[in-house]
């Protein structure tokens, strides 16, 4: 690791060490435990939201992330701290525009312009109706309210759960998580750099109380991307912990 990737990370871990017992904390509260440590506890206005952890984006799946079936222990354990939990589900047509197939010449990785910007092309993955768009048969989330899919339309990719890439398409999930009296989300799942990122920085945008929980997600990390990720995610506000900062008793 280089020394300024040292420090930047020594950075956000003290940054989000301090966080857990101070009073910025939005729809949680530090629960105090016999050894004093403060644990970050989510209150009734708090969701668990669980980013695309399908087959596609695990081991054996269209478009795998690096040990993506790893979060699902995590989540599964963190999961009863949660009375509000959607999950989303990255769900594709045919011939989707996010596919580097759909574009003479391309290749998966390549990036593109579109309408709305640039495109990172990726092989076919997650279209739906498929086993591959099916979530991960491990994850245990009986008491999951929400299942959100996002990225059907054709033309436009959506890596947050909240709005399509072209930055006006919105899924409602704002909407439902506000109707709902949700102040606060915690976001885990698939990949951290790509769809987490882009949850936990709308999510943020539309006046959430944000934390990304680490250990429960997965990068892609294309070209430099998880790094920038988590820049990217600071800067939005976003708090950075563990599963192991949660009190989920
Ligand atoms: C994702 C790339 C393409 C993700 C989805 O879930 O992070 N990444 N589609
Ligand atoms: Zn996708």
């Amino acid at each position: 690791m280089s020394s300024t990737r040292r420090q930047f990370v020594t950075t956000l871990a003290a940054t989000a060490t301090a966080g857990t017992g101070a009073g910025w904390i939005w729809g949680a509260h530090a629960a105090s435990h016999g050894g004093g440590g403060g644990k970050v506890k989510p209150g009734a206005d708090a969701a668990l939201i669980v980013v695309d952890v399908q087959n596609c984006f695990v081991t054996g799946g269209t478009l795998p992330v690096k040990d993506g079936e790893q979060v699902v222990p995590v989540i599964n354990r963190i999961a009863p701290a949660f009375a509000s939990i959607v999950v989303t589900q990255d769900w594709h047509t045919p011939g989707h525009a996010s596919f580097a197939s759909a574009h003479a010449g391309k290749k998966p990785f390549d990036s593109i312009m579109l309408k709305y910007g640039n495109q990172v092309l990726w092989p076919d993955h997650c279209v739906q109706g498929t086993d591959d768009a099916s979530l991960h048969k491990d994850l245990k989330l009986p008491t999951a309210q929400l299942v959100i899919r996002k990225g059907y339309n054709k033309g436009v990719d959506s890596y947050s759960a909240f709005m399509e890439a072209d930055g006006k398409t919105v899924t409602g999930l704002a909407g439902y998580l506000k109707a709902r009296g949700i102040k606060t989300v915690f976001v885990t799942g698939l990949a951290t750099d790509f769809c987490v990122s882009w949850t936990a920085q709308d999510a943020r945008k539309a006046g959430f109380g944000v934390y990304v929980i680490e250990d429960a997600c997965r990068a892609i990390d294309l070209n430099g991307s998880l790094a920038a990720a988590w820049k990217a995610m600071e800067k939005a506000g976003c708090k950075r912990i563990q599963s192991g900062d949660l009190a989920t008793a």
